[in-house]
């Protein structure tokens, strides 16, 4: 080597080590401040008992904001309007709900291709950005589960194959049975879209749905689905209407020994609409994160209803500012 390549090796040693050195020694605090995103800190979920936990069995609360109907409300289906949530309102959790039978649901005239191209959409930001994300079957005015059961069974097939290996996806397999539908009824439907959903798919979370707009957990803790795990099931509530005797339907359940899973809930009363009810939701939410239990907001939309986390004359579908947040926005953002 000749003596002025040393000299200028030398030098660039010299260099290299004055600039790593301080840079390893400032990097080592910005590493550890760095916010891990919700699933790089917590991994797929699992079901222990009524306790949800993470990878590494501490117990984990998903804090989530519903959809509206994503056949109304497809422009909220986009990565800044989740960073947003998970940025500015520490939101771990989006639910994409899909109506099936109301104004262009999934069993009813509404396009499936576009309606699962939406799911993937959705599926895809929430998972870029690190959230957890829930596959919702909103069934509603079709009441009972079992009316499109054959469907429900081959979109859930589609699902669990294509996102068995996505960790932060969950299946809510029925919204909310309603019109008299028995859990029997319920659970028969159940079993046979789990089995589908659990060929494919063998660990992530199944969330399913109890009779009266599921609200009778204690009815199903009687007699829960046997044979599968990482199951929980939905208790809804909607603060104006219900309260304390609704509590302790829940307290029930869990004392029986039942998961329990808030996948929608509002301040508003249960139509949506009218009057919030703040002081009532601040009984649910102390109630539900003294049990840890998740708890996921209805709605994200503009809709002129109290339910309505933006107010109706917010055009922005992305970096929603406080003013352009209702009343229900603006107590929710606060209670995370
Ligand atoms: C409501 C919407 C409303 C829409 C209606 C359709 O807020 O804009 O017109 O559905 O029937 C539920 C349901 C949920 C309801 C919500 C409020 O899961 O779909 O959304 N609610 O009524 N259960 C209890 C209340």
């Amino acid at each position: 080597m000749k003596k002025h390549t040393r000299k200028y090796l030398c030098l660039l040693l010299i260099l290299v080590l004055a600039f790593s050195i301080p840079a390893e020694i400032t990097a080592a605090p910005a590493k550890s401040t760095k916010l891990k995103t919700p699933l790089a800190k917590n991994g797929r979920l699992k079901v222990k008992k009524t306790s949800l936990l993470n990878s590494k069995g501490k117990p984990v609360v998903l804090k989530g904001v519903s959809t509206h109907g994503i056949n109304w409300f497809p422009e909220y289906v986009n990565p800044d309007s989740f960073k947003t949530l998970r940025d500015n309102w520490r939101v771990n959790c989006i639910r994409l709900a899909m109506y099936t039978e109301e104004y262009n649901g999934y069993c009813s005239g509404g396009s499936k291709k576009d309606l699962k191209s939406l799911i993937d959409k959705g599926v895809t930001y929430a998972t870029e950005l690190g959230m957890y994300v829930i596959i919702d079957w909103h069934i509603l005015s079709d009441s009972n589960p079992n009316k499109n059961k054959k469907q429900a069974i081959s979109f859930f097939k589609e699902m669990a194959k294509k996102y068995r290996k996505n960790k932060n996806v969950l299946y809510e397999i029925c919204n909310e049975p309603n019109g008299g539908t028995s859990w029997k009824d319920i659970k028969s439907y159940a079993k046979s879209v789990i089995k589908t959903i659990r060929t494919y798919d063998k660990k992530n979370i199944i969330l399913v749905g109890t009779p009266t707009w599921s609200q009778d957990v204690d009815t199903a803790a009687d007699s829960p689905i046997k044979g599968y795990s990482n199951l929980m099931y939905t208790f809804h509530f909607y603060a104006a209407t219900h309260k304390d005797n609704y509590r302790s339907k829940v307290e029930k359940a869990i004392k029986k020994g039942l998961p329990v899973f808030v996948s929608e809930f509002g301040i508003s009363e249960s139509s949506g609409n009218g009057k919030i009810n703040k002081k009532e939701a601040n009984k649910w939410i102390k109630f539900l994160k003294k049990r840890k239990i998740s708890f996921v907001c209805w709605n994200l939309s503009n809709k002129n209803e109290s339910s309505a986390l933006l107010k109706s004359s917010c055009q922005k579908t992305k970096g929603f500012k406080s003013s352009d947040l209702s009343a229900a926005g603006k107590w929710f953002k606060k209670v995370l």
